[in-house]
């Protein structure tokens, strides 16, 4: 008898050095115990110093992966990461408007921790027209959270403030993560807004290190996963959060700078 396995999807950009984008959201299925694939829809050289260079895949060879994949798995649930440009978002609205992937989990991904843009400024509105309308749970860091929102969150009034404006823009859950640009923090604090209106914050302490690449794609597809074996949205939320909590904790000594998370961390979650 074969194994049956939950099989969950990415579209997001490659990422050369491993660390963030489809290659960090593979490797957090595997850790998370389902089957994952991968829709590309760039691809980034980059190392633990930075991104040096990307282009985009052409839109009918984005169109090819998903046909093939629709032709062919059950997708139970999917996340998007980099989609660099309007038309992409476009194409991405369309192929998965029928919701034969299930659960959706929009990482609005707009530029790296070290400042390079994934996602043009012109299709901020496109990502908010077109994909926000069709999210279960959006995962927006503190600054992508302040350039939908258009509000600065100087306060945690006004983080959860944003959270419901971005509600409103039609995304059913919402989850806002922390500031952790500060090194004197003791704590990040993500806040949440589920699609019955109640809310939680939650906070984990504040590690010092310079390998935190690919952790919010972590995140984002370890919700995925959770989701996809049958969680509930908070369930997926707080389990992803400790996962990814655990991964930064439990550092790896790979790349020179800014190195990778660990996800190796598969033991007891
Ligand atoms: O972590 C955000 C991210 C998403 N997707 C790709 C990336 C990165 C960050 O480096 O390279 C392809």
């Amino acid at each position: 008898m074969m194994n049956e396995f939950t099989q969950v999807l990415t579209i997001a950009g490659s990422d050369s050095d491993g660390s963030a984008g489809a290659q960090a959201d593979l490797k957090t299925f595997m850790a998370r115990g389902v089957y994952g694939m991968s829709v590309l829809t760039a691809a980034v050289a980059g190392n633990s110093y930075g991104i040096h260079d990307s282009v985009n895949m052409p839109i009918s060879f984005i169109k090819s992966q998903i046909k093939d994949i629709k032709d062919d798995f059950k997708v139970s649930a999917f996340k998007t990461g980099m989609l660099s440009d309007s038309e992409i978002i476009h194409t991405i609205a369309e192929e998965i408007k029928d919701g034969s992937f299930g659960t959706f989990v929009l990482d609005p991904v707009i530029i790296t921790k070290h400042g390079a843009m994934l996602l043009e400024e012109e299709a901020y509105q496109t990502l908010i027209d077109e994909l926000f309308p069709l999210a279960d749970l959006i995962t927006p860091n503190f600054y992508e959270a302040k350039k939908l929102s258009g509000l600065e969150l100087n306060t945690k009034e006004e983080i959860v403030k944003a959270a419901h404006k971005l509600r409103d823009l039609g995304p059913k859950n919402i989850m806002i993560k922390g500031e952790h640009a500060d090194d004197s923090l003791d704590y990040v604090e993500d806040f949440v807004l589920l699609e019955d209106g109640q809310s939680f914050w939650i906070s984990e302490p504040y590690i010092k290190t310079d390998h935190v690449n690919g952790t919010g794609d972590t995140l984002s597809s370890s919700i995925v996963a959770e989701m996809a074996k049958g969680s509930s949205m908070e369930e997926a939320i707080r389990i992803s959060k400790t996962f990814t909590y655990r991964a930064i904790k439990n550092e790896i000594d790979v790349g020179h700078k800014f190195g990778p998370i660990n996800h190796f961390i598969h033991d007891e979650l």
